[in-house]
C-alpha cells in the first residue's frame, strides 16, 4: 500500500500521476505548503528536506520526486513505462529522467522560490535569470522530440514524459509557457487528454493546466 503526501500541482504531481496511471491503491495525505505543514516536525519526521512528496511505501517513508518515479515505473515492468535495466533504452530514459531532475527542476525552484539563491532582494534577478535558461531547456527538448519523437524515448511512452508534462505546465505562467514550443505542447496534450489525468485533475483540484 501506498501513502501519498502532496500539494496540488506540486512535484507530487508526477508522483500521483504515477500511482494513477499504474492503477496501484493508494492513499493521499494533503500538505498544506502556505501554512508551513512540511516544515512542521512531524512531517519533517518522514521527509527531512521538508518538501513534497514524500511517498510511504509499505509504512517506510521516501521522497524525491524522480526517484519514486522511477521506483514506481521499475516495480511495475507490464506497464512498461521504464526500459527494464537490459534494455539497449535504459541508458537513454535514465540520461532524461536525471536530466530533469538535476538540470530543468532547479531551474522551476528558482523561480518559484527565486529568494532562496541569495535572498529577497536578489529575487527578481534570479526570476530573470532563470526563464532564459527554462526557454533553452525547452528548446533542446523540442528539438529532440522534432527528431526523435513523439515522447522522450520515441515511439515508447514512459515515466519521463509525465515528469515532462508536469515541468511544462509548471511554466504555464511564464513570458513563454513551455506549451508555445509544439512538440512540447503535443507532449502535455496527450497526456493531458489521458483519462489518469482527469482523475488527478479532479483529485488535486487543478483547474487550470
Ligand atoms: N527535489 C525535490 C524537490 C521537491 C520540491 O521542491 N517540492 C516543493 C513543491 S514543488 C515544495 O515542497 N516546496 C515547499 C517548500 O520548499 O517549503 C523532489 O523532486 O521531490
Amino acid at each position: 500500500m501506498h501513502t501519498l503526501y502532496y500539494a496540488p500541482g506540486a512535484a507530487s504531481m508526477a508522483v500521483h500521476w504515477l500511482l494513477l496511471e499504474l492503477g496501484l491503491p493508494h492513499q493521499l495525505v494533503s500538505v498544506d505548503l502556505e501554512a508551513g505543514e512540511q516544515k512542521r516536525p512531524e512531517y519533517l519526521a518522514l521527509n527531512p528536506n521538508g518538501v513534497v512528496p514524500t511517498l510511504l511505501i509499505d509504512g517506510t517513508a521516501h521522497g524525491e520526486a524522480a526517484a519514486l518515479m522511477l521506483h514506481l515505473a521499475d516495480s511495475h515492468p507490464g506497464a512498461g513505462l521504464a526500459p527494464a535495466p537490459d534494455s539497449s533504452r535504459r541508458a537513454e530514459f535514465l540520461q532524461w529522467m536525471f536530466h530533469m531532475a538535476n538540470a530543468v527542476q532547479p531551474l522551476f525552484r528558482q523561480w518559484w522560490y527565486p529568494h532562496e539563491p541569495a535572498g529577497a532582494n536578489h529575487a527578481d534577478a534570479v526570476r530573470a535569470h532563470a526563464e532564459p535558461r527554462i526557454a533553452a531547456e525547452w528548446d533542446r527538448l523540442d528539438r529532440h522530440l522534432a527528431d526523435s519523437g513523439p515522447w522522450l524515448l520515441g515511439r515508447s511512452l514512459s515515466a519521463a514524459d509525465f515528469y515532462l508534462a508536469m515541468l511544462v505546465r509548471w511554466s504555464r505562467k511564464m513570458q513563454r509557457p513551455g506549451t508555445q514550443w509544439s512538440h512540447l505542447a503535443a507532449l502535455a496534450g496527450k497526456l493531458k487528454s489521458r483519462p489518469s489525468y482527469a482523475v488527478l485533475r479532479d483529485r488535486e483540484g487543478l483547474d487550470e493546466w
